[in-house]
C-alpha cells in the first residue's frame, strides 16, 4: 500500500499552561525521526489543541502514545481515527503494561521500546501485513538510534510551543522499588547514548535548557564516572542556560562530579526520597532509607557546590499514619528545598505494589484511569483511611505550594548563582514549583 502520511498523537493532559505546552513531545519526536524520509510524517499534540480527524483516511498510519492517565483519551481518538479508516497502533507505557486491554481497541499494540519495532510495523503496513502485536524487550543499545530529524525539529518548533524541551542521556535503572513502573518500560539495565550525539542533538535542536527523560541519572556517578566526566566535559562547552535531571542520593559521595556538574549548567537534582518514615525503607528498593538526618546532610553537601535540590516525597505507604504529613512539611521547611513535589502513592498497573494491593482488596472499585495522576487516592491506605489520605495530601499541598512558599524557595535558589548568571537562571528557579502546582490543581477541574 502506498502510506500517505504517518501521524503521531500525543493524548491531551493540561493543554496550554500561559501558552505553551509543559514538556516536548519527545517520545514521537524519536518515533517520527525514526520515519523513512520518502513518508510523510506529522506529529500532533492535543495538548497545543484539537486534533482534526478529517485529515486522516485508509491511507493514513496512526500512532498513538499514552500513559496510564491517558489511556482512556487514547481510546477516545483510536476510534475517531479508525472511523475514517486509518490503522491505528498504540504504544508507551499503559499498552506496555495491559497490552490485552488496549488491544481490545486497538489495531496493534507496542509492547516495550519500538527502536526495534517501529520501521517494521510501518513496513508491513506498508505490505497489508500488520501484525496486532509487536514486542521489544530485550533493551537494544543506544549508540545506533536515528538522531532527531530536521524535519522533526521544524515542524515541533519546541521554542514556541513547549516550556521545556525534553533530552535522553541514558534509559533504565537497575533498582527495583515496588511502585515504579518506569523500570518496566525502560529496562533494569542501564543503557548510555554516545557524548557526541547527545552534543550534536543539542545543538541541532538549538536548546539551552532541557529536562533529561533518564530516570536515574545520577546513579551513574557510581556506575560509570568515567562517561559522566566526559558528558560534563562536552556540556561545559556548550552555551547551555541549565539542565535538571532526576537522580539518588548517591550523587554526594562524587565532590570532583558535582563540580563538573555546575560548569556544565546542571542546576537541579529531582532526588526521590519518596519517605522519611525509615519503616517504608521495603518499597523503596534500598535507594534510599528515610534517615532524615543524612538526607540533610546530604542536601547541604549538595548545596554547597551550588547545586539545587528538588525533593520528590510520596504519601501513603504501609506505614504512614496521619503525623506524616505535618512531619514531612516541618522537614521540608528544615532542609531548605529547592523546588518540592508531593504526590499520593499510585498503583499503576505492573508493579508488584498493586498486586500486593489487589490480593488485600484494598483497591478502590470504579477508578477511572484518569485519576492515576498522582493526585488521587486509588486505595485504602493501611494506618489511615482513604479521607484521611486524601485531607492531608491536600493540606500538604496548599502548604507546599502556596505563593509565599513558592517565592520562598525560588529566591533561594536563585541566590545560589552568581549574579551574573541571574537572568539565566530566572525561569528555572521559579518553573518547577509553579509546574507542580498547576498539576495539582487540575485534580480540582
Ligand atoms: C519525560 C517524562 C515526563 C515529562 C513529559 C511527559 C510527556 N507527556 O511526554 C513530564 C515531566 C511532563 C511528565 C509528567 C508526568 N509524568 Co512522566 N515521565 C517521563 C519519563 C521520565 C520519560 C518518558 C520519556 O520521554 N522517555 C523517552 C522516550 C524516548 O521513551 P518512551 O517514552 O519510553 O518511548 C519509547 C517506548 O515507550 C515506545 N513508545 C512509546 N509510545 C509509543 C507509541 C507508538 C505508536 C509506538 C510505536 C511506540 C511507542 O517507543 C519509544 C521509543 O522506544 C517517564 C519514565 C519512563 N522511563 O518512561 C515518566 C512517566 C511516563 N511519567 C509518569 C507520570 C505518572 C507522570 C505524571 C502523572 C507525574 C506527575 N506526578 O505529575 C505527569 C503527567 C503529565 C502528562 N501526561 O502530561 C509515569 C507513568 C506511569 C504510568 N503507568 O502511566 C512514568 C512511567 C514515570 C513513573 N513514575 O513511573 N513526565
Ligand atoms: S530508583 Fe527510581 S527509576 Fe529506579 S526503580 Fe526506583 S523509582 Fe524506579
Amino acid at each position: 500500500m502506498d502510506i500517505e502520511k504517518i501521524v503521531l498523537i500525543q493524548p491531551a493532559h493540561q493543554g496550554r499552561i500561559w501558552g505553551k505546552a509543559a514538556g516536548s513531545p519527545y517520545t514521537l519526536m524519536r518515533l517520527a525521526s525514526m520515519v523513512p524520509q520518502d513518508i510523510p510524517v506529522e506529529i500532533w499534540d492535543e495538548n497545543l489543541g484539537p486534533l482534526n480527524y478529517t485529515r486522516l483516511n485508509a491511507r493514513t498510519l496512526v500512532g498513538i502514545s499514552s500513559m496510564t492517565l491517558t489511556i482512556d483519551r487514547a481510546r477516545e481518538i483510536a476510534t475517531q481515527a479508525r472511523a475514517r479508516g486509518s490503522h491505528v497502533v498504540v504504544g508507551g507505557v499503559h499498552a506496555t503494561l495491559l497490552p490485552d486491554q488496549v488491544a481490545a481497541w486497538a489495531d496493534t499494540v507496542v509492547v516495550g521500546e519500538a527502536y526495534r519495532t517501529w520501521l517494521q510495523i510501518i513496513r508491513d503496513y506498508a505490505d497489508e501485513k500488520i501484525q496486532p502485536r509487536y514486542v521489544d524487550l530485550e533493551w537494544a543499545p543506544l549508540g545506533s538510534l536515528a538522531p532527531i530529524s530536521d524535519r522533526v525539529i521544524q515542524q515541533v518548533n519546541e521554542h514556541r510551543n513547549y516550556w521545556t524541551p525534553s533530552l535522553e542521556i541514558t534509559r533504565g535503572c537497575p533498582r527495583n522499588c515496588t511502585f515504579c513502573t518506569a523500570v518496566r518500560v525502560s529496562g533494569r539495565v542501564m543503557r548510555y547514548r554516545p557524548v557526541e550525539q547527545i552534543v550534536e542533538e543539542i545543538e541541532r535542536r538549538r536548546i539551552k535548557r532541557f529536562f533529561l527523560t533518564d530516570d536515574n541519572f545520577g546513579l551513574n556517578f557510581r556506575l560509570k564516572p568515567d562517561y559522566i566526566e566526559s558528558v560534563f566535559r562536552a556540556l561545559e562547552r556548550l552555551p547551555l542556560h541549565s539542565w535538571t535531571t532526576q537522580t539518588e542520593l548517591v550523587i554526594a559521595e562524587f565532590p570532583d562530579l558535582l563540580d563538573l556538574a555546575r560548569r556544565a549548567r546542571l542546576d537541579k537534582f529531582f532526588i526521590g526520597f519518596e519517605s522519611i518514615n525509615p519503616e517504608n525503607r521495603f518499597d523503596l528498593g534500598g535507594k534510599t532509607k528515610g534517615q532524615v538526618a543524612d538526607i540533610k546532610r546530604i542536601v547541604r553537601t549538595i548545596h554547597a557546590h551550588g547545586l539545587n535540590v528538588v525533593g520528590l516525597f510520596v504519601f501513603g505507604f504501609d506505614h504512614d499514619t496521619v503525623q506524616v504529613f505535618e512531619k514531612t512539611w516541618e522537614f521540608i521547611r528544615e532542609t531548605e528545598f529547592d523546588g518540592v513535589s508531593v504526590t499520593v502513592l499510585t498503583p499503576f498497573p505492573g508493579t508488584p505494589q498493586r498486586e500486593a494491593l489487589i490480593q488485600q482488596g484494598r483497591l478502590l472499585p470504579n477508578v477511572p484511569w484518569s485519576h492515576y495522576d498522582t493526585a488521587h487516592v486509588i486505595f485504602r491506605p493501611a494506618l489511615m483511611t482513604v479521607e484521611q489520605l486524601r485531607e492531608g495530601y491536600d493540606w500538604l499541598c496548599r502548604q507546599v505550594y502556596s505563593p509565599r512558599a513558592i517565592v520562598t524557595r525560588g529566591v533561594r535558589a536563585l541566590g545560589r548563582y552568581p549574579l551574573t548568571q541571574a537572568r539565566a537562571k530566572a525561569f528555572s528557579s521559579f518553573s518547577t514549583d509553579v509546574g507542580y502546582r498547576n498539576a495539582y490543581a487540575l485534580r480540582h477541574r
